[in-house]
């Protein structure tokens, strides 16, 4: 147990009309009392409170709500200050808890990991609700949600009682062996054990698939000097992010731009023209976008009238042949211009592997206000870039590195158990083993370093 009194600001740092300050452990009372002037606080209650410092002197006015141990987040005796949210009162408040005897300012998820350690949850939980708050999409809210929430769907508990299934059948193996028809008894457990083997490497390989939606989709605005890269993303945006103007060369650096585009999490790359430039920081520049087109991204590559004459277009081919394993499409851009029709038109013959439904035509100048156009093209990028097969209502519960450690174990032991199913005592240890992997997933047996580590990644306040 904890004798130590943490204290956070739970809510957001700057001017806003509320801010809530958490306490938790044994001083929280003592707090209330020296604080909040309350002496006999009433759990789960809005108290009503003035806020005084150590001279007596009334700083705020706020609520206090208290929840006594072990009905808390945390387990612990809680105290919730609500202040009003201007920076000076919040650092008044904190200022003054500081001054208190055995208060320490929380570290990053303390909250959160001392309500673990008080069994108020289990780890996927914590990690879900953490996950929920730095959802930048719909998509990124949706696993969050299952995975904080959903713990009674969560596979894991349907393989863990088989695993308890197939134990008992070894067990009665070892102990009754000569009663039973060991053949046949050994060739279900291994149909067993096999099954759900394919089974969790099936879900390991769903919920890495997600990886994009989880971690976002990165888009490459790609394409030879003044083709309108930066116009097409000011487009995206309607917002003038990127410097533009008619000399070649004006973007010399990768600039990077989050939106959320149809319920996903992208983020928008503009990038140097590709060119032989003779000055050095375009130099750079273009380096930055040839080393992108090896990343696994995806790619938007941008052209237009005027760079389609003879003398560029086997570099172009040469870009394309880069990009052609890869998720790409291409803009044709500037179709305001009288030579657009022809020199479109005898691209899209020299590339006749490029299928039509890659090219997406547009003029920023003219359609920049244009509402439609710009749904148009969101959908072109969402439908050839982004959208995946999988259906975020399968059973996409994992979405971290250690999920995936743990799934991987679980069958590595499982493995084992396979190869020594004939020794049947070994394989009955390498079955224990395998359930004790399945409850690490919650975080049954974490290490207190381990869970520093998963704890720290969290925000302060949580
Ligand atoms: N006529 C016409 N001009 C356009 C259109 N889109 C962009 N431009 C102009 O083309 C010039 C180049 O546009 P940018 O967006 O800076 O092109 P870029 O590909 O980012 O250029 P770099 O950064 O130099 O590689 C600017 O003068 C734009 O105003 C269009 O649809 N029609
Ligand atoms: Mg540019």
């Amino acid at each position: 147990m904890n004798n130590k009194t943490i204290y956070a600001l739970s809510t957001f740092y700057g001017q806003s009309s509320v801010a809530i300050v958490r306490i938790s452990g044994p001083e929280s009372l003592i707090v209330a009392k020296k604080l909040c002037n309350l002496k006999n606080i009433k759990p789960r209650y809005a108290n009503f409170c003035k806020l005084i410092d150590r001279k007596g002197k009334v700083f705020d006015e706020g609520l206090a709500i208290y929840f006594k141990k072990p009905n808390s987040f945390t387990g612990e005796d809680v105290l919730e200050i609500q202040i009003h949210g201007g920076i000076v009162v919040i650092n008044k408040l904190i200022e003054e808890l500081s001054k208190l005897k055995n208060l320490v300012p929380a570290k990053p998820g303390e909250f959160s990991q001392r309500s673990f350690l008080n069994s108020k949850q289990n780890l996927m939980y914590f990690e879900g609700v953490n996950n929920l708050i730095a959802a930048e999409s719909e998509n990124q809210l949706l696993i969050a949600n299952r995975q904080a929430f959903g713990f009674k769907k969560n596979p894991t508990l349907k393989w863990k009682k088989k695993i308890l299934e197939i134990k008992a059948v070894i067990n009665a193996e070892i102990e009754f062996s000569d009663d039973l028809d060991d053949k046949t008894t050994i060739s279900n457990l291994k149909k067993d054990i096999k099954k759900l083997r394919t089974e969790i490497l099936k879900v390991i390989s769903l919920s890495k698939s997600i990886d994009k939606i989880k971690y976002g989709h990165k888009v490459i605005f790609l394409g030879p000097v003044n083709t309108g890269k930066s116009s097409l993303l000011n487009f995206l945006f309607q917002e003038n992010k990127s410097i533009t103007s008619r000399y070649k060369g004006t973007t010399t650096d990768q600039i990077e731009y989050s939106l959320n585009l149809l319920g996903e999490k992208v983020t928008f790359v503009d990038s140097a023209g590709i060119r032989d430039s003779k000055r050095f920081v375009e130099q750079e520049g273009v380096k930055k976008t040839i080393s992108n087109i090896n990343s696994d991204n995806n790619f938007i590559l941008t052209l237009s009238p005027e760079i389609l004459s003879d003398n560029n277009l086997n570099s172009i081919d040469n870009l394309i042949s880069r990009i052609f394993k890869k998720r790409f499409i291409i803009v044709l851009n500037k179709t305001d211009l009288s030579s657009s029709k022809l020199r479109f038109d005898n691209f899209k013959k020299r590339h006749p592997r490029i299928p039509n439904s890659k090219y997406f035509e547009i003029s920023c100048k003219k359609h920049y206000s244009n509402a439609e156009k710009l749904k148009s093209f969101k959908d072109f990028i969402y439908q050839k870039l982004l959208k995946t097969n999988i259906n975020i209502n399968d059973d996409i519960y994992f979405s971290e590195i250690r999920h995936y450690k743990c799934l991987e174990n679980i069958n590595i032991k499982l493995d084992l158990a396979l190869d020594n199913i004939e020794e049947i005592e070994i394989a009955s240890n390498f079955i224990d083993e395998a359930l004790y992997e399945l409850d690490d997933i919650f975080g049954r047996h974490d290490k207190e370093e381990e869970l520093d580590i998963i704890f720290r990644k969290f925000c302060i306040g949580k």
